[in-house]
């Protein structure tokens, strides 16, 4: 069973980083429900959660995703690039070292895994305020030898590549090419978001089916127009905090399982 590593919402979720909005007030009652919902979504659609425990003082410890890249063959840690979100990595670290072989990103790298974009056996890592170019290195040096191509793509605009690019079927990604640069993704299926929805590019990709914002009506149109199956959830706490539906889990396919 394909399995979604979540985690609870922190108490001190109102002290989150925030690099491109305005601090909002975040009704935490709120924001759990939310999550929760969004549990129920990832579990109507083949998951088995396992939530970590929230950590009181890591404000942003609920953007799972941003702790690890888990691949077929191995779980990389990532080193987060806002200094306050690097000790949510501990947690996450002990729940995939059930599931994977760990290798880790060192200083001077940085990495969040919302930089990092499976297409195929292509690693597009986003260069961001929070991934620099020695993670690309590292990156490159861990799963160049597992036959992934490591592809730097420079982000503008917008917290993190996924951010800015999604895959929402096989081949087809999910854009807002104002956030990044037409080369990378130029060989695929490009679906553009709505222009009055900048946010909408970030999908969560589970088999034939989106979990996806129900902030973004106009882009869900899109794709449903291409056969896309879209089941929406409301995060809009969760937006607040700048996390989007793939920060929320880290998903581990389990055909490799046994092969840890
Ligand atoms: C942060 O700025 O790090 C958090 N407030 C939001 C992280 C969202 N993560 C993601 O999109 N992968």
């Amino acid at each position: 069973m394909r399995i979604a590593i979540t985690r609870d919402i922190s108490p001190a979720m109102n002290h989150c980083e925030l690099t491109h909005l305005a601090r909002q007030p975040i009704d935490l009652d709120r924001a759990r429900a939310q999550h929760a919902g969004y549990e129920r979504c990832l579990r109507a659609l083949g998951c088995e959660i396992r939530r970590l425990a929230a950590a009181p003082d890591l404000p942003d410890c609920v953007f799972v995703e941003d702790g690890a890249i888990v691949l077929d063959e191995v779980a990389v840690i990532a080193r987060p690039g806002a200094a306050s979100r690097r000790a949510e990595t501990a947690a996450i670290e002990e729940a995939l070292g059930a599931l994977r072989r760990l290798v880790r990103i060192r200083p001077p790298a940085t990495l969040d895994g919302g930089d990092v974009l499976r297409v195929g056996r292509t690693l597009f890592v986003g260069l961001s305020s929070r991934t620099n170019a020695d993670a690309i290195e590292q990156l490159r040096a861990m799963a160049g030898p597992l036959a992934y191509s490591v592809v730097g793509v420079q982000v503008r605009g917008c917290l993190h590549l996924k951010s800015a690019a999604t895959e929402v079927a096989p081949g087809t990604l999910l854009v807002n090419r104002e956030w990044i640069p037409a080369d990378p993704v130029g060989t695929f299926d490009l679906i553009d978001v709505d222009p009055r929805e900048p946010f909408a590019a970030n999908a969560l990709r589970l088999g034939d089916a989106v979990v996806y914002s129900s902030a973004f009506p106009r882009t869900r149109e899109r794709l449903e127009a291409r056969g896309v199956i879209v089941y929406p959830v409301d995060v809009s706490e969760l937006a607040k905090a700048e996390g989007a539906v793939t920060c929320c889990s880290l998903i581990v396919e389990p055909q490799l399982r046994a092969g840890k």
